[in-house]
């Protein structure tokens, strides 16, 4: 097989292990499933096995890897991978000295070096061979291998990065160790973010170690390409610190709004200057609300700056497009707010997240919903929207749907949300607040909790309302009631009258 080495497409590297096979499957079929379903290259890693059952084995595999016509790396063993003319190999730092492999293997073939710090790193820069790509690692802990460094972490990770793109920047790396589908995309997004990007994720044991080769091979490339795009709905936080929330939401729900995040712990900040946003955005820990219920001719450019200052300094926005379908003008900017940038949850009632997701048939009256969705149609639209926008998306009514958009999967995971009061329905802003609540958790917590985070607010809204209502004569008393309850549940563990059933 020639390879053009300009082109060479590290994105998914799987590196097999035979041991970790499950039973009844083996090293080939496990590997030709990656390969159908994405896997860019090959390294096959022997540690056990005698030559002879290596270069039958290399050959096997071989033939699988040209018929998908991606290349096939072997580790440590240079003879083997001239015996079976492989499209490279692979070397640790125990192994031959680079130099000497590339004399033996030839300039078209392509070589790889396992790097794990900066003096590592020096000596492939520094290295008389033509070396063609580093492996960085370990990133996280993994029971793959036996490593004995503690793992470099995102920080680590970073720095070798930006080591190899200061002095070597044509240096391709992947990077390696503990790596799956679930932290792949905030890792990759993390260092994009900083201007240090890397070539591809190199994986075992989250393709080679599973009974669906297939699926975990589709959905770990979906994490690849989430993590490498441009968009990165991703964003950062600081386990330590307490929530801020910035509400840009109708002057309706204002002062409700910040009560009911004063009430779970946050702490609200209410503007519209533009020129402050980017300032906002980089405070630990600061998410915002935006909410469109009232929108103005010179509220539109506001909504687009804050968008993209939260974007920019990865902070999480909760987006409510209240009433977006009432009229072909909200419509507008409704579409504008999609393209300008990406969203961590988008919130609203049945007809609000139809016409957000594009599907037929929204009709609107004010902006209340109008719309009645059996459960299975409403997961179907709700999963379009999570999927395409890559984000948690909560629909609110009398019963509350989320779907993960985040976590990427063949079918994505939902839940149904049942609990709270009539009463609810009898206060205006409650739909409203919520999104201040969703704000508060999601702030806190990293990324990929951001679902669960808003499950929980979800939850703890719900009982509030409930425990409210059992107080409370009418609306007035119990919007006052409202905000006791939340402030007192809002430590709890569980919410005992509302529940949570997931899928
Ligand atoms: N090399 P998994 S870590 C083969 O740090 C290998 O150089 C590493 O396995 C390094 O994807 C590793 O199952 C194993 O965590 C990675
Ligand atoms: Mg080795």
């Amino acid at each position: 097989m020639t390879i053009d080495k300009s082109k060479i497409d590290y994105s998914l590297y799987l590196v097999t292990n035979n041991e970790m096979v499950p039973e009844g499957l083996d090293i080939y079929t496990q590997v030709e499933k990656s390969l159908k379903n994405g896997v860019t290259i090959v390294q096959l890693r022997e540690k056990d096995l005698d030559t002879g059952e290596f270069i039958k084995r290399a050959e096997k595999i071989h033939q699988l890897t040209k018929k998908y016509n991606v290349p096939l790396i072997i580790n440590d063993r240079i003879d083997v991978a001239l015996a079976i003319d492989a499209e490279g190999v692979h070397v640790g730092q125990d192994d031959m000295d680079p130099a000497l492999v590339r004399k033996m293997i030839g300039n078209d073939k392509i070589l790889g070096v396992s790097t794990r710090c900066e003096e590592e790193l020096m000596g492939v820069i520094n290295s008389e061979a033509l070396i063609d790509y580093v492996g960085i690692g370990t990133v996280y802990s993994t029971k793959t291998k036996n490593v004995k460094r503690p793992p470099l972490n995102i920080g680590g990770l970073q720095n070798l990065l930006k080591f190899i793109s200061e002095r070597k920047p044509q240096l391709r790396s992947v990077i390696i160790g503990g790596l799956n589908k679930t932290n792949i995309p905030i890792t990759l997004a993390n260092c994009a973010y900083k201007g240090f990007n890397t070539d591809g994720v190199a994986v075992v044991s989250c393709i080679m170690a599973q009974s669906d080769a297939a699926l975990e091979t589709k959905e770990t490339l979906i994490a690849v390409k989430l993590g490498f795009g441009k968009v990165t709905p991703g964003y950062r936080h600081n386990e330590s610190k307490v929530s801020m929330v910035h509400f840009i939401t109708n002057g309706v729900v204002k002062n409700m709004s910040a009560n009911v995040c004063i009430a779970v712990g946050g702490s609200p900040i209410m503007s519209e200057l533009s020129e402050e946003f980017d300032e906002f955005a980089k405070f630990p820990n600061i998410g915002l609300v935006l909410n469109t219920g009232t929108p103005t001719s010179s509220t539109v450019d506001i909504y687009i700056d804050a968008i993209k200052a939260y974007n920019k300094n990865m902070r999480p926005i909760v987006y409510d497009p209240v009433g977006c379908g009432a009229s072909k003008a909200r419509r507008d900017i409704m579409n504008k707010l999609l393209n300008v940038g990406s969203f961590t949850v988008i919130k609203g009632n049945i007809s609000e997240i139809c016409c957000v997701a594009g599907v037929d048939g929204s009709s609107m009256r004010g902006v209340d919903s109008t719309m009645d969705l059996d459960i299975e149609s409403s997961v179907e639209i709700l999963s379009k929207l999570a999927r395409e926008r890559k984000c948690v998306v909560v629909m609110t009514g009398k019963i509350d749907i989320i779907v993960d958009g985040i976590t990427p999967r063949e079918t994505l995971n939902y839940c149904i949300i049942k609990g709270g009061d009539d009463y609810m329905s009898k206060i205006t802003g409650s739909g409203c607040s919520l999104g201040g609540v969703i704000a508060t958790l999601i702030s806190s917590t990293s990324y990929f909790n951001a679902y669960e985070a808003t499950i929980r607010a979800v939850s703890m809204y719900k009982e509030a309302g409930f425990i409210a209502s059992k107080q409370s004569k009418g609306p007035g008393s119990f919007n006052v009631n409202f905000i006791d309850a939340l402030y007192k549940i809002s430590k709890s563990k569980e919410f005992g009258s509302t529940t949570i059933s997931r899928y």
